[in-house]
């Protein structure tokens, strides 16, 4: 800190057009403990730093964030707390294809698997010779199956209620195509759904799903999804795809080790597959990043908006 001014270093990069931005150093102590009780340290005593680093006028809502901090189990490489514009994320799957390409932008880890620490577990993330990601995310299921909603202005909409590492309702009922020409049609009636799903039993979801065709050639569905801030993921989601594999498998709609390309609403592609385990699935998560930026931000005292736009 020099003169009062707050300096963070970040490193930004987007995965398949979802941006992430790593805080390197720069951030205070978040007070020790599991992921967890950091991940509520940070929300009770250092809120304004998340709205800094995200927020406008230095981010905007679709950034996603990823601080840096120590391992808390044995082997893991880094322990990673994700935020966004609204507040924090169990984890992020477009976010950790970014971090282990940030790590290995900074030269902190090559190829093969790490283990990388996370508020609701451990996650494996190999990094291939050829820059592509693939992460082993945490045990995913399918919570409730065909829930009734009755949504104000749509009417009844069903869908399922599943865990990915965040929590989601996926539903078919689409309003239209899941274009990028259309998002912010998919966005009100995402939002509608999101409203009525919490209200009507499922408080604890905070991600909406819309699932629908393929439009490119090798994919087998297409979703928009839309985060808690009412951003929609320009990627197709790492815990979303998480989420919808594990709603396939309960299904009997894709067998362990099967391949399922799931494609964003703008096009970007993820790879995913699952392994079985007592009851849940392990999804397993391929896709890739780009570093876009290695910069410092400045936190003036003096600045009104300092500490962004609420
Ligand atoms: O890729 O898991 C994900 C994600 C969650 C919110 C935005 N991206």
């Amino acid at each position: 800190m020099k003169n009062g001014v707050i300096s963070l270093r970040v490193i930004d990069s987007h995965t398949g057009g979802e941006p992430t931005r790593v805080v390197i150093s720069g951030w205070p102590d978040t007070g020790g403990g599991s992921m967890k009780e950091q991940m509520e340290f940070c929300r009770t005593n250092l809120d304004r730093y998340r709205s800094a680093v995200v927020q406008e006028p230095r981010g905007s809502d679709v950034l996603v964030g990823a601080l840096l901090v120590k391992p808390v189990t044995a082997g893991a490489v880094v322990g990673v707390i994700f935020f966004n514009n609204v507040g924090y994320l169990g984890m992020c799957g477009h976010g950790m294809i970014g971090l282990v390409t940030t790590l290995a932008h900074l030269g902190r880890i090559t190829d093969g698997t790490h283990s990388l620490d996370t508020p609701v577990g451990t996650v494996q993330a190999t990094l291939h010779k050829d820059g592509r990601v693939s992460v082993r995310n945490v045990p995913s299921y399918r919570k409730v199956k065909g829930a009734r909603i009755d949504v104000p202005k749509i009417g009844w909409v069903e869908g399922d209620v599943a865990w990915g590492g965040n929590w989601f309702f996926l539903t078919k009922q689409i309003p239209s195509t899941l274009d990028a020409a259309n998002v912010e049609e998919l966005t009100e009636f995402s939002w509608k759904i999101r409203q009525a799903v919490n209200a009507q039993g499922y408080p604890e979801v905070d991600h909406v799903e819309l699932v629908g065709p393929a439009v490119g050639t090798d994919a087998h569905a297409r979703n928009f999804v839309l985060c808690p801030g009412k951003a929609y993921d320009r990627s197709p989601c790492g815990t979303g795809t998480s989420a919808k594999l594990a709603c396939l498998a309960a299904d009997g709609a894709l067998k362990p080790g099967e391949k399922w390309i799931q494609e964003s609403v703008i096009g970007s592609t993820f790879e995913g597959s699952y392994e079985e385990l007592e009851g849940k699935i392990i999804p397993t998560i391929t896709g890739s990043a780009h570093v876009t930026a290695d910069a410092q931000l400045l936190l003036h005292p003096e600045d009104p908006f300092c500490w962004g736009i609420h």
